[in-house]
């Protein structure tokens, strides 16, 4: 993986020659293929870290195998290169970056991670032409903003959450419901979306308290929640704090059923809740790994390429990366006007699933999958495809 402050070291005056001559392809000074750049946005620092790496790491595996086949395009030989850039999950930043991969003339982007950091950073690569798939944002007004160039190869809020709330109104039967949600553009729209589904199937919500997504202490929040008798809580958020949450909620006693939407239905959670996390459920992005006809096999070449477990948005990543490989190639140009028009019409089967677009970007075929936490680890309830 290559990332942009290495680029002006490695071609200190090529690059930039040449950017200028050939658009969107630059010459490796070490052999004669064209090179390629694919941008990656997400955090690489931070508390979401963890997440960036695994989505770039999977990417790179995409980017290998394609150019392990030694893509020619447009009769000429090219090699892809993966330039990743640190968003550190914070719009302002996510702004910064994204106009750097604009200016270092990256064919297409995939990410950002985060919805906050998405929201803004599309548009910049909206008004430069160049095609940006997220792997893991899921607010819905990502694709709702009229940008050609945004896609997305996971269920939007909406879809998840908006099926997490006709659960607990139609299946839990919760008829006192309260949500408590970070703030931010994932949380808070995750929370949003929970709401109106809950609402239309005839529950109520009781309360709707806030906290940030830096916070460490809920109990004030959860103490007023407790007051107000509620059977279920509805937490807008990711892991580490969705752990937190469950786990104040059992020390104060609060036996109301804990349910959150994605990015929260997995191994961090169960290890920062420890056994308050037993009950817990989570409606969480797509189909369970194991199930899938390739996911274990892309786990075990993930494990032995890196030593480290594969993380929940990995699989995306990959997908993400190759359907721009496969635009890439259908275009057989690597112009990103090309390559957008050709991601309109792709139909692959990836990881996760089929992935075809509809005109606004989002993914036809979106699945879901309901978590519990059963004797220390999440196991399936159901799964399908979301709708509310
Ligand atoms: N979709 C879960 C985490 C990323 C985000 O949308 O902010």
């Amino acid at each position: 993986m290559f990332e942009l402050s290495q680029f002006r070291r490695q071609f200190p005056v090529v690059g930039l020659a040449l950017a200028l001559q050939l658009p969107f392809m630059a010459v490796n000074a070490f052999a004669q293929d064209a090179v390629v750049q694919i941008g990656l946005a997400a955090p690489m620092t931070g508390a979401y870290a963890g997440y960036g790496k695994d989505t770039a790491n999977s990417a790179q595996l995409a980017i290998d195998e394609a150019n392990a086949r030694k893509l020619v395009i447009g009769g000429k030989p090219i090699k892809l290169q993966l330039v990743s850039v640190d968003d550190q999950g914070d719009p302002r930043i996510a702004v910064q970056v994204a106009q750097q991969l604009v200016d270092n003339r990256v064919v297409a982007v995939i990410g950002h991670f985060n919805s906050g950091t998405t929201i803004p950073a599309s548009q910049i690569y909206g008004k430069a032409g160049i095609p940006m798939i997220t792997p893991a944002a899921t607010n819905p007004a990502i694709t709702q903003g009229g940008l050609s160039t945004v896609y997305r190869v996971m269920a939007t809020d909406t879809q998840n959450s908006g099926t997490a709330g006709k659960y607990a109104a139609t299946v839990v039967k919760a008829k006192r419901i309260a949500i408590l949600d970070d703030r931010t553009a994932f949380g808070a729209g995750e929370a949003d979306e929970f709401e109106k589904a809950v609402r239309s199937h005839g529950s109520t919500i009781v309360s709707r308290e806030y906290t940030s997504d830096k916070a460490v202490d809920f109990s004030a929040q959860l103490t007023k929640i407790k007051s107000q008798d509620v059977d279920l809580l509805f937490f807008g958020g990711l892991d580490t704090q969705a752990g937190m949450v469950v786990k104040r909620m059992r020390q104060l006693g609060m036996k109301a059923t804990f349910l959150a939407g994605g990015g929260v239905a997995d191994a961090n959670f169960i290890k920062i809740a420890g056994d308050a996390s037993e009950g817990s459920l989570a409606w969480d992005y797509g189909l369970p790994l194991e199930s899938l006809p390739n996911g274990k096999t892309f786990a075990v070449k993930y494990k032995k390429t890196y030593g480290i477990d594969l993380l929940p948005y990995g699989p995306f990543g990959y997908d993400a990366a190759n359907v721009l490989v496969k635009a890439i190639e259908s275009a057989n140009s690597t112009n990103p006007a090309d390559i957008n028009a050709a991601i309109k019409k792709i139909q692959i089967t990836g990881i996760t699933g089929p992935i075809a677009f509809f005109p606004n970007g989002d993914l036809k075929s979106a699945s879901s999958t309901l978590y519990e936490v059963k004797g220390g680890q999440w196991v399936v309830v159901t799964t399908g495809d979301p709708g509310v």
